[in-house]
């Protein structure tokens, strides 16, 4: 080896590949956790086309999620991580400094739990109300929709909205006094309803605040869905 030549004996991270629908809130989720952790150069981006229904597709069922939802995290070896949140979770391990997740047991319960919360009282319900309620991804991708129930998980995360007014009346962020993963999931939230149009309440002022601190975040700011 010449004397210029550096040669590492850091073994480089494999990269991965995830697969992507940009504009979605779900995947926006596991995009902002990337960019807080600073690896999104290792990842390799595929898109998948919801409105044509690829992630329903037997071989994407099969091979990627069983689920068929986005986004997907494959590594190298062919492992595939679906849930924003177990995807979250293995990106925050791999600098052995979780962040996001939490580093303590007290850390990590309370944002496990304030970010299952924001999935149970706001983004799952949104998603609920634009699959069952709404034209949906179109026809062809939504065989089944009961409106009804659709309705109900509408005023559900109109519900949740104030509950997380309340939070962050009482604090900077949603699980605590620092930006964590269950920030990201509210984020998430609200970039749904924005998509099915259900403003936040003017009256619910500190979620409207830390909605604009958030998207000052370059991690959010610079995400397609924002665009
Ligand atoms: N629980 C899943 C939900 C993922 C999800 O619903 N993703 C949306 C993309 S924004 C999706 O794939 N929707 C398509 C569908 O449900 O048909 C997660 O957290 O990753």
């Amino acid at each position: 080896m010449s004397s210029n030549t550096v040669e590492s004996d850091i073994t480089p991270l494999p990269t991965m590949t995830i697969h992507d629908f940009p504009k979605g809130p779900y995947p926006t989720r596991v995009r902002i956790a990337l960019a807080e952790k600073d690896l999104q150069s290792r990842v390799e981006f595929v898109m998948v086309d919801l409105y044509k229904g690829e992630h329903k597709k037997a071989e994407f069922i099969a091979q990627k999620n069983y689920s068929g939802t986005l986004p997907v995290l494959e590594l190298d070896d062919g492992t595939c991580i679906a849930e924003c949140t177990a995807i979250t979770e293995y990106l925050d391990a791999l600098d052995g400094t979780p962040t996001l997740t939490g580093r303590t047991p007290l850390e990590k319960g309370v944002i496990h739990m304030m970010s299952k919360r924001a999935e149970l009282e706001l983004l799952d319900a949104i998603s609920v109300y634009f699959h069952h309620a709404t034209p949906g991804l179109g026809p062809d991708v939504e065989t089944y929709q009961n409106p009804e129930w659709g309705y109900r998980q509408r005023d559900k995360a109109l519900r949740g909205m104030p509950y997380f007014n309340d939070v962050l009346k009482q604090q900077s962020f949603v699980a605590g006094e620092a930006f964590s993963m269950a920030d990201i999931t509210v984020i998430g939230g609200l970039v749904f309803a924005a998509i099915v149009k259900l403003p936040v309440p003017a009256e619910c002022e500190a979620l409207l605040a830390w909605y604009a601190r958030m998207r000052e975040r370059p991690s959010v700011r610079n995400q397609p869905a924002f665009a």
